[in-house]
Formats: C-alpha cells, sequence, structure tokens
C-alpha cells in the first residue's frame, strides 16, 4: 500500500476511534442538553439504508428522478403520520433541519425590509431570529417583543403595544430556553387587529405539542408552524413545517419555500427515520411528554432544594423539559457547564434574561428529554441533583462524580417509549462506533 493511502487508512481509524471514544463517553454520560434525544433502534436502522443514496426532488408522485417508488410510499406515510400527530391541513418534511425550516417560512411569508416580530436572543430566542441568522439571509427585520423576565414569558401589554405601533406582517414564537407557554391567546387580538400572522417555532416542544402536555400553537392563534425533528420529539435531525389555514396559497408557498426555495433533495434516510419516529410517538408520546415535563420539575425541585438559583421557582420552574438555573455562585455559565462535563453531566451554558455577554453567560441549561428517553424518573432527578451539590457545592472531586454519574447511567441504556423497547438487541449505545 503507499504510503498516503496507509496514511489515509490511519486517518480512517483515527475518525472511527474518536466516534467510538464519544460513544462510549455518551454511554456513561448524564446528558442534559435541552434540544438532545436518541433515536429508536426501528429510526436509527434507516439512517443507514439505501434511501440515504437517492435523490427525490419535487413530492410524492411529482419526482424529477426515478426510481421513487417506496420512496413516495414512506413519504406519503410521512406526511400522514404528522397531519394526524398534530391535527393539521399540511405538512411539509423536506426541510433538512429547523434553521433551514425557519427559513422556508421567511421565503414563503416574508419579503426584504419586512418587520417580523420576535423575542430577543437574551431572552431565550434562537439564533434564526438574529440579523446575523435566518431573520438576516432574508433581510427582515426583528420588531422585539417585551419580556417578563420573573415570568420568563412574553409582557403581553407592553408587547401589545410594541406591536400596535411596529405593524409587523408575521410574528414568530418560540424560544430555545422555552421554560412556558407563549400567550398567544392573549395575543391573538392584537395579531388580528393589525393582520399579522402568526408563526410558531415548535423545534424544542414538538414532542411535548403532540403528547398534549403543552400549548398547542395551530388552535391558539399560529397558523404555521416550524420545528427540528429531534428534541422533545425524538426523531432524526430533521425539519418539518405544519400549518392549519384555510388560505391554500399559504400551503403552496410554504411547499415552494421548502421545495426549491431552501432544499434541493431532502435528506430521504431521515424522512424516513421521522416517519417512524411520528409513527412512535403516536402510540408512546403521551407516556414520554408526560414524563419529561415531571422529571423537569422534579429536577428543578430538587436542585433548588440544594441551594440552587433555578428561575421561576415561584411559577413551579417550569412547563417543559428545559430548566434555566443562574449559577453566578457556581461560578457563572462557562465555568460551571465546563466543570459538570469534566464529571460526566452534560449540559451547556445559556444566557439568562439581563446577561450582555454571550460568552460570559450567567446560567446554565438543563433538559430532560434524553435521561427520560432511557427510562430515568423523578428518583433518578433526585439523584441527578445530588452530583450537582457535590460537585459545585461540596467540592467533591470530579473524577468520584464522573463515577457516580457513570454507576447511575448503567441502569439506563436503552430507549424506551418506543416498539422493541428495551430488548437486549437495542441497547442504544451499542449500535454506533463500538467496534473498530
Ligand atoms: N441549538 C439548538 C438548541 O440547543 O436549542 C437549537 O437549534
Amino acid at each position: 500500500m503507499p504510503e498516503d493511502e496507509r496514511g489515509l487508512a490511519r486517518t480512517v481509524q483515527e475518525i472511527r476511534e474518536a466516534v467510538r471514544r464519544h460513544t462510549v463517553r455518551f454511554e456513561r454520560a448524564i446528558p442534559l442538553i435541552a434540544s438532545e434525544n436518541l433515536l429508536s433502534p426501528y429510526a436509527k436502522e434507516l439512517l443507514i439504508s439505501d434511501f440515504h443514496s437517492r435523490y427525490a426532488e419535487g413530492l410524492p408522485g411529482e419526482r424529477y428522478y426515478e426510481g421513487n417508488e417506496e420512496v413516495d410510499r414512506v413519504e406519503r406515510i410521512c406526511l400522514d403520520l404528522a397531519r394526524r400527530l398534530f391535527r393539521c391541513s399540511f405538512a411539509d418534511v423536506r426541510p433538512v433541519s429547523g434553521t433551514v425550516a425557519n427559513l422556508a417560512v421567511l421565503k414563503a411569508l416574508a419579503e426584504p425590509g419586512d418587520l417580523v416580530g420576535s423575542t430577543q436572543l437574551a431572552n431565550g430566542a434562537h439564533i434564526s431570529s438574529a440579523s446575523f441568522g435566518a431573520f438576516g439571509l432574508r433581510g427582515v427585520k426583528p420588531i422585539h417583543y417585551a419580556w417578563d423576565p420573573e415570568r420568563m414569558t412574553i409582557d403581553v401589554p407592553k408587547t401589545r403595544a410594541i406591536l400596535l405601533d411596529a405593524r409587523p406582517k408575521l410574528c414568530l414564537f418560540g424560544l430555545s430556553l422555552f421554560l412556558f407557554p407563549m400567550p398567544l391567546e392573549e395575543l391573538r387580538p392584537t395579531l388580528e387587529e393589525i393582520g399579522a400572522r402568526g408563526w410558531y417555532d415548535a423545534a424544542h416542544v414538538l414532542g411535548l405539542i403532540a403528547g398534549g402536555e403543552f400549548q398547542d400553537p395551530l388552535r391558539e392563534g399560529c397558523e404555521v408552524l416550524s420545528a427540528s425533528t429531534h428534541k422533545t420529539l425524538p426523531g432524526p435531525q430533521h425539519g418539518i413545517l405544519l400549518a392549519e389555514t384555510k388560505d391554500q396559497a399559504v400551503e403552496k408557498r410554504l411547499a415552494s419555500g421548502a421545495f426549491p426555495g431552501v432544499t434541493s433533495n431532502h435528506h430521504l434516510h431521515t424522512m424516513a427515520g421521522l416517519a417512524v419516529a411520528l409513527a412512535e410517538h403516536l402510540a408512546f408520546g403521551r407516556a414520554y411528554a408526560s414524563q419529561t415535563v415531571r422529571n423537569a420539575r422534579a429536577l428543578a425541585q430538587a436542585l433548588h432544594e440544594r441551594g440552587f438559583d433555578v428561575l421561576a421557582e415561584p411559577l413551579g420552574f417550569t412547563r417543559s423539559h428545559t430548566i434555566a438555573v443562574r449559577v453566578a455562585r457556581e461560578g457563572g455559565g462557562e465555568a460551571a457547564a465546563r466543570k459538570l462535563a469534566d464529571a460526566g453531566i452534560i449540559t451547556n451554558k445559556n444566557l439568562l434574561p439581563g446577561d450582555t455577554s454571550s460568552k460570559h453567560p450567567g446560567g446554565v441549561r438543563l433538559g430532560t428529554p434524553e435521561v427520560t428517553r432511557v427510562g430515568m424518573k423523578e428518583r433518578e432527578m433526585v439523584r441527578i441533583a445530588e452530583l450537582f451539590d457535590d460537585l459545585l457545592h461540596k467540592d467533591r472531586p470530579a473524577a468520584d462524580v464522573l463515577a457516580a454519574a457513570g454507576e447511575l447511567k448503567s441502569g439506563f441504556t436503552t430507549v424506551q417509549y418506543c416498539f422493541g423497547a428495551g430488548e437486549a438487541a437495542y441497547r442504544y449505545y451499542d449500535l454506533v462506533g463500538r467496534d473498530p
């Protein structure tokens, strides 16, 4: 073998080794990233299917490539399941991510120069609505809602005044630090008064909405919903558009926003995996969503009892999968998140209301989608809070906490709330990167 080829073969082994180390690390870790989740085995196997190798531009039955009969069948099933799960008239599963879905909505429903209502980043918005994100790409300008930091949601009277004054044609609701439902019904008359469309970015709470554990935006004044599909809805990394509208022109514009607007081919393997995830959520989503929220509240309560400054205590901390903890006393968001990661507890530093530096935010964001997915319940949330306390308040060495986290996780390595749950062959962390 020529030297260059040998070097490249070593590079391939290095890549496989890195993925294996990562997989083993996560198998032993307590992953608390609010935007992450695990695929079911049946969804995951489709990611390495032949669908990965194919093109299918267009819609089922109207493709630009031959050979798509089974792709069409799966995409039709996927669309039917999406409309059924979210009780809506329109679905499009071609956006390849949440941000791409957001761009499709902006392409469909806004023009460059338009004003679009949104939340400020420090109050929990996604970067899509920043001028350096999707809003900037489409050339629209954000009009920021007023925020109530105590209640961690939009201040309705002040926002009404802002909207009446600026009169945006589109209003985006939805957050990446999403603790409480948005006051959609309270703002609905204002949106109607100024003729603005309601648009909801449900990425974080998609599985909670489908599971009946959060607000139902398509029934509360939003005509269009965009989302990624891998957070509280435990599907593959993908995007989705949904709408409940009597205006067929809106459906057409959304479809054309998705293709050819912001995708050429969509990702057929993840679309197939999404179809499985939607079916499994119809079967198990209510139980999963309910336990996810109960776990978040239990974790918040247990941290609060151990002296952590968990936001929104008077409101019960959260009604979603997410909690926010101000960690000034624990060294700030960056130091706390790093220390936790070294001890096997994976979180992210996060901006909190009042923060001014995105490099040095005052909080950490914690989420329960993944720990719930592997079967943890309230008792384990208390145990996790004890590990936080040991590490960040009692100076227990990181190596000890890492071992304790691994011990706790060792009983929770199969995916639940899906078909085939708990079968030995479906140990989630065994499926990739085990044996390079
Ligand atoms: N980056 C995701 C999150 O962590 O919230 C949103 O896209």
